[in-house]
C-alpha cells in the first residue's frame, strides 16, 4: 500500500470535502439544529479549536462533551481533535453523581454542556472540584434557568467559546500535528465488569473504520444521507452520524431530541435518509408502534448493532418497509462495527462475516482454537482497537491481549464463515444496545430499606430483546411493591439501567459456598 504521512490528524481526514472547491459547500449537517456545509463546519471546528486553546486546553488533554446531537456537538469532537487534544462524548443519560465519576476519572478541566442538560450537569460539578470551565450550549447561562457552578468555575456561553477562537485568527486553525498513534477520543462502557472506563482510541483508528466498514460494508456515497437513532456519545453513533457521512462527503441528519418511534417517523419523513442506523429495541417499538410503510421510503439500507438482532423482527421489518437490515456486532474497544452481515447477503439470525480490516477467532476456555459448529468466545484483531482503557491496567491486560480483544462473546461460527452470537461469555447484559452492568443494578436495590437480597439477570421480551430483571427477596416484615423499586432505580441511575420488571422471591438459589447461581436465578424468573 501506500505510504502514510508522518502526521495525522482525523478532523483534517474527515473535513477533506472542506479543502475542495467543488464539494466545500455542500450541506453536511442537517436537522432540528440547523444546517451547515462542509467549509462551515471546518470554519466551527477550527475556531472550538482555537477557543479551547485560549481557554487553556492543552493537547492530549481531555475535554468532556455532555450535549445533544447538533452543529455545535459536531463542531466540539472535530475542534477538540483538530487541537491535539481529546474529545470525550459521555451519554446524556447519566446522573449526576455518574456524570462526576467520568469527569474526576477523565481529568477532565473543561466542560461542554447543552442547556437541556444543565441539571445533571449542575449536581456533577459539585462533586467534580477538577472542572474549571463550562461552555454552555443554549440558554442555561443567565436567570433562574442558569445552570449554577461552584465558586471559582467560570461559565460562558458555547458561542462565546466560538468567538474566543474566531478572534485568534486564521493560523490556530492549523491542525495540531498528531500522529496516527496519537490520543483522538476517549469513550466510556460499562463493558464486561461494570465500573466505567474510558477506551482510548487513536487518530488512525478513525480512518481505519471509515475505509473498513464505511466503505467496504455501507458502500457509502456523496449521495448518502445518514440517520442514526444512536447518539454521537457511543462509538456506534459517532460512526453513523460524524465519520462514515464526513469522510465520503456525504451528509448528516443530526436530532438533538431523545428518539421515539413518533419522532423518528417524523424526522425520516422531512430529512429523507438514505442510511437508517437504529438498535434491536428501536426496530421492533418502530414496528409496535405502527410506524407507516412508506415512512422508510428514502432508505436504501438499514443498519442494526448493539445486541443479536431476532430473525424475525428482521423479517418482520423487511416485510413492512421493504427495506433490508444488515445486523453486525461492534464494541466501544474496536470503535466500531467488526462483523456483519451484507446488503445483498443478510442470514437472517446470524451477524454475518468478518469485516474487511478484522480477523476473528473463536477460542475454548484454554484459548485455543475450535472448530466451525463449536462455540467459544469470539476475540478480535484490527487497526482500530483501542489502546486500553484510561487508568485500568489490570483490567486492560484481561480485555486487550496482544493484538486480539476479548469481547465478551460466545460465538459459533459455520463452515461458510457466518458467526451466531450465543449470549455474553460474562454476566453483563444489553439493554437496548447499551451495556448494563447487573452490580451497578444490584447494588442500587440494595440500598433500598425492603431489599435484602437481589439478583439482576437478562431475560427476552416479547420481541426477543435481552431486558435486565431484578429478582428480589424483600426484607423480613418490610413490605414494597416493584413498582415502587423501579422508581427507587430510575431516581439513582441512568433510566437505561432500571430493572422493567421486578420480582420478589421468597429466596435467591445459591451454591454450597453462598454464591448467587445465576443461570437457576434466570430459569427461575422466566419459569
Ligand atoms: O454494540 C455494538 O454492536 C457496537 C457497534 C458499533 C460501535 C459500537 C458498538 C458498541
Amino acid at each position: 500500500g501506500q505510504a502514510r504521512p508522518d502526521t495525522f490528524n482525523a478532523s483534517d481526514y474527515l473535513l477533506e470535502a472542506a479543502r475542495d472547491p467543488v464539494t466545500a459547500g455542500r450541506t453536511v449537517l442537517t436537522g432540528p439544529g440547523g444546517d451547515l456545509s462542509y467549509a462551515e463546519l471546518d470554519v466551527l471546528a477550527g475556531n472550538v479549536a482555537a477557543g479551547l486553546e485560549a481557554w487553556g486546553l492543552r493537547p492530549e488533554e481531555r475535554v468532556v462533551l455532555f450535549m445533544a446531537d447538533g452543529p455545535a456537538m459536531a463542531g466540539a469532537i472535530l475542534g477538540a481533535m483538530r487541537l491535539g487534544a481529546v474529545p470525550v462524548p459521555v451519554s446524556t443519560m447519566l446522573t449526576g453523581a455518574e456524570l462526576a465519576a467520568l469527569l474526576n476519572d477523565a481529568r477532565a478541566r473543561l466542560l461542554l454542556v447543552s442547556d437541556r442538560f444543565a441539571l445533571p450537569a449542575e449536581e456533577a460539578l459539585a462533586l467534580a472540584p477538577g472542572v474549571r470551565r463550562v461552555a454552555v450550549e443554549g440558554d442555561a447561562v443567565e436567570g433562574d434557568a442558569a445552570l449554577r457552578v461552584p465558586a471559582g468555575v467560570r461559565l460562558n456561553p458555547f458561542a462565546d467559546l466560538v468567538e474566543e477562537g474566531a478572534a485568534q485568527g486564521a493560523e490556530v486553525r492549523e491542525p495540531y500535528a498528531t500522529a496516527d498513534d496519537s490520543s483522538a477520543l476517549w469513550l466510556y462502557t460499562s463493558g464486561t465488569t461494570g465500573k466505567p472506563k474510558g477506551a482510548m482510541h487513536r487518530h488512525a483508528n478513525i480512518r481505519h473504520v471509515v475505509e473498513a466498514y464505511g466503505r467496504q460494508v455501507l458502500g457509502i456515497t456523496p449521495e448518502d444521507r445518514c440517520y442514526s437513532v444512536a447518539k454521537l456519545f457511543f462509538a456506534y453513533g459517532i460512526g453513523n452520524s460524524l465519520f462514515f457521512p464526513l469522510a465520503a462527503g456525504a451528509t448528516t441528519i443530526l436530532d438533538p431530541d431523545r428518539p421515539t418511534p413518533a419522532s423518528v417517523a417524523e424526522r425520516l419523513r422531512e430529512y429523507r435518509p438514505t442510511l437508517f442506523f437504529a438498535v434491536p429495541t428501536f426496530y421492533a417499538a418502530l414496528l409496535n408502534a405502527d410506524v407507516p410503510s412508506e415512512a422508510f421510503a428514502s432508505v436504501r439500507l438499514a443498519v442494526s448493532a448493539g445486541e443479536p438482532l431476532p430473525a424475525e423482527l428482521c423479517r418482520r421489518f423487511t416485510e413492512r418497509y421493504g427495506v433490508e437490515i444488515i445486523d453486525g456486532i461492534g464494541s466501544t474497544e474496536c470503535l466500531h462495527i467488526f462483523l456483519s452481515n451484507r446488503p445483498g447477503e443478510v442470514r437472517h439470525g446470524t451477524t454475518g462475516v468478518a469485516v474487511p480490516g478484522y480477523e476473528l477467532r473463536v477460542v475454548d476456555s484454554a484459548g485455543a482454537d475450535v472448530p466451525p459448529g463449536t462455540p467459544g468466545s469470539l476475540l478480535v484483531k484490527g487497526e482500530s482497537i483501542a489502546t486500553g482503557y484510561w487508568c485500568r491496567t489490570e483490567t486492560t491486560r484481561q480485555v486487550f491481549q496482544g493484538e486480539w480483544l476479548r469481547t465478551g462473546d460466545t460465538y459459533v461460527v459455520d463452515e461458510d464463515g457466518y458467526y451466531t452470537c450465543l449470549g455474553r461469555t460474562g454476566d453483563m447484559l444489553k439493554a437496548g444496545g447499551i451495556w448494563v452492568s447487573p452490580a451497578e443494578v444490584e447494588a442500587r436495590l440494595l440500598e433500598h430499606p425492603a431489599v435484602a437480597m437481589v439478583a439482576v439477570v437478562g431475560l427476552p421480551d416479547g420481541d426477543g430483546l435481552d431486558k435486565p430483571i431484578a429478582c428480589v427477596v424483600l426484607a423480613d416484615g418490610v413490605k414494597a411493591e416493584p413498582e415502587e423499586l423501579i422508581e427507587f432505580c430510575r431516581a439513582g441511575l441512568a433510566a437505561f439501567k432500571r430493572p422493567r420488571e421486578v420480582l420478589i422471591m421468597d429466596v435467591l438459589p445459591t451454591t454450597a459456598s453462598g454464591k448467587l447461581r445465576r443461570f437457576a436465578v434466570r430459569d427461575l424468573a422466566a419459569a
